[in-house]
């Protein structure tokens, strides 16, 4: 079959290669238990280290480690297949301050009593505020958009399905795989988040999900001391 062309690929983009149901051979090599039980192990040590980070070092980070990161994500399940997410990497420092003085001035508002004041106590011991210098001084900023519905360049527009859930599937992805690349990140939801499509100029289709500062820690980081549930708290055998 011959490779689609770009303007095939963004009007006319299907799932597969198109219908109907063509399955092929999905034959991994199993993995002895022994090593299973070893890896996951480690995994499991490994991604309780990960926190959440809002001081950032201003090293630059090896920008491709950010792009293999977003590649691991987009492998993620997706309904129907859609893979309904665009990852902008913002590193235009006008647009990024931009986006920074929005965040701040919708965050203000939320800070100072739009969010009530059961959702400002659940906050509290973490220590958020209205001041979000990662926007501006992580060394990179990915801001992850939902496609609420495919939109072809000729205008078309095709459903999509179960949005939410794929792309908070993918943003776990994205966060896992930066982590064990060894970078940090954080998960900023400005509220609203409008402002975003306008600023970094995104079609009507795309609606933001998150921003993800991302980067070292600084060397004066410090983060809540979380406690994290004990698997007796979350899992349930019947
Ligand atoms: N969006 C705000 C407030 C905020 C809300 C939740 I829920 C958090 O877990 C953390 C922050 C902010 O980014 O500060």
């Amino acid at each position: 079959m011959s490779q689609p062309t770009q303007s095939d690929a963004t009007t006319h983009w299907t799932p597969t290669h198109g219908a109907p149901y063509r399955p092929v051979p999905y034959r991994p090599e199993r993995m002895p238990a022994a090593e299973s039980l070893a890896r996951a192990a480690e995994l499991r040590e490994r991604m309780a280290r990960r926190r959440t980070v809002r001081q950032f070092s201003a090293d630059p980070v090896p920008e491709q480690v950010v792009r293999d990161a977003i590649a691991c994500a987009a492998t993620a399940p997706s309904g129907a297949h859609q893979q309904p997410w665009t990852f902008v990497l913002v590193k235009d420092p006008e647009v990024r301050r931009r986006i920074r003085a929005a965040a701040e001035a919708e965050e203000r508002l939320s800070y100072e009593g739009r969010l009530g004041e059961e959702w400002l106590a659940a906050l509290r011991p973490l220590g958020t505020d209205e001041v979000k210098p990662h926007l501006t001084d992580a060394p990179q900023l990915i801001v992850v958009f939902q496609q609420r519905h495919w939109l072809g360049e000729d205008g078309s527009r095709r459903k999509h399905y179960y949005v939410d859930e794929s792309v908070g599937i993918a943003v776990g992805m994205l966060l896992s795989a930066l982590h064990l690349s060894g970078l940090a990140a954080l998960v900023h939801t400005p509220s609203p988040m409008r402002f975003l499509r306008e600023v970094l100029g995104r079609p009507a289709n795309e609606k933001a999900f998150a921003v993800i500062p991302v980067g070292y820690p600084a060397p004066e980081c410090e983060v809540p001391d979380l406690v994290r549930k004990s698997l007796d708290q979350i899992v349930v055998e019947i």
